[in-house]
């Protein structure tokens, strides 16, 4: 139904033949695997495609640490403490050099912000959703650090230099918080009947949501073709989001977990599991301001904005301070 209201640009990639000589010598040069960087020639819509990926990647690192900070005080032990104070700080890492990366295109990071907190920009649906228990830690990093791996290995591959080297750090550090979050769920399942319904419960909420972080349906992808023939995506989003339903299963089993579909079953002629339909409705819903927490998540980041102004404040004036002094020196 949606697949019908949805118009994709699949059919407005252009053919070698269609382009003009500079664009045609700038997808010769992506077909040839080489890679794109700042000030080379680019055009506008490959630079608007990667500012909108880029820039919606970085709020999402960055709007992505509330609701596991929502648990740094109440982590159940001191080690669990500083694992999860060092992945939330690792997300704030990810946000910063891909809004370096975002910069490099000519876009300023004042002006990004200002999208995200106008509501102009997007950042991933999951983190509108709550973070209830602290299986939620376990299920966040098994899950959504686990689906963000499954899609950002390949971006490491990404045409444009600057967002793959990026992505290269990024993925070797979301591989420690994926590990982290298994851990937290396997300790629960060897531990209480109660500890391991706790991590159950985290599955069952969490799931679902971690299958939509991939995007819509190949059919409804509105930017895939493009960008894949850009190279700045290098699957679809049901190539990955099999991929990571395939990757998740065993792992679900192994620690004695069920995954909430009722439909989910190895297809040996495919090669990959059969899984249930996804809720998109749910997924518009969230994408357009109406999930659990999207209000609550801006307003902690635009509250954390506001409060921070002295801190900016500060370094300009003593950044304009020195650059008077090697002036008039
Ligand atoms: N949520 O045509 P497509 C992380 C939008 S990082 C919200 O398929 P595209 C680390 C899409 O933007 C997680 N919006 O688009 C962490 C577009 O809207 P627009 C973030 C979504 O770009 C872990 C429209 O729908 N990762 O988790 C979503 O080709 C733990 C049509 O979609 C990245 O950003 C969604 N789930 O493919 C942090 C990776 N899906 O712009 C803290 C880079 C789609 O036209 C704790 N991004 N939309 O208004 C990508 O790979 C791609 O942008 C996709 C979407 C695959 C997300």
């Amino acid at each position: 139904m949606y697949a019908q209201l949805v118009k994709t640009d699949a059919d407005k990639v252009k053919s070698l033949e269609e382009m003009d000589p500079q664009e045609r010598r700038f997808q010769e040069r992506i077909d040839d695997d080489q890679k794109i960087e700042p000030k080379d020639w680019m055009p506008e819509g490959y630079r608007k495609t990667l500012i909108r990926q880029i820039s919606q990647h970085a709020h999402s690192e960055i709007v992505g640490q509330l609701p596991e900070g929502n648990w740094i005080t109440r982590a159940p032990t001191l080690e669990r403490k500083a694992i999860l104070l060092a992945k939330v700080q690792d997300e704030a890492g990810h946000g910063l050099y891909l809004y370096c990366a975002a910069e490099t295109l000519g876009v300023s990071r004042d002006a990004l912000i200002e999208q995200l907190h106008s509501g102009k920009a997007k950042y991933s649906s999951i983190f509108n959703y709550p973070t209830l228990t602290w299986a939620d830690i376990g299920a966040i990093g098994w899950l959504v650090d686990g689906a963000a791996i499954m899609n950002q290995v390949p971006l490491q591959r990404c045409s444009y230099g600057p967002y793959s080297r990026a992505m290269i750090r990024i993925c070797k550090e979301e591989s420690f918080h994926q590990r982290q979050g298994y851990d937290i769920m396997m300790k629960l399942c060897q531990g209480s009947a109660a500890q391991k319904a706790m991590a159950q419960d985290a599955l069952d909420r969490w799931w679902w949501p971690s299958l939509m972080m991939f995007g819509p349906p190949d059919a409804d992808s509105v930017h895939s073709a493009q960008s894949m023939a850009w190279k700045i995506k290098q699957n679809t989003n049901d190539e990955l989001r099999q991929k990571f339903v395939d990757q998740t299963a065993p792992q679900a089993a192994f620690i004695g977990l069920a995954i909430p579909d009722p439909d989910l079953k190895w297809n040996e002629e495919k090669g990959g599991h059969d899984f249930g339909e996804i809720d998109w409705t749910e997924f518009h819903e969230v994408l357009k301001g109406n999930g659990p927490c999207n209000a609550e998540r801006m307003e902690a980041r635009v509250k954390a904005w506001e409060d921070g102004a002295w801190v900016r404040d500060g370094l300009s004036a003593y950044a304009d301070k020195a650059a008077a002094r090697v002036a008039a020196e």
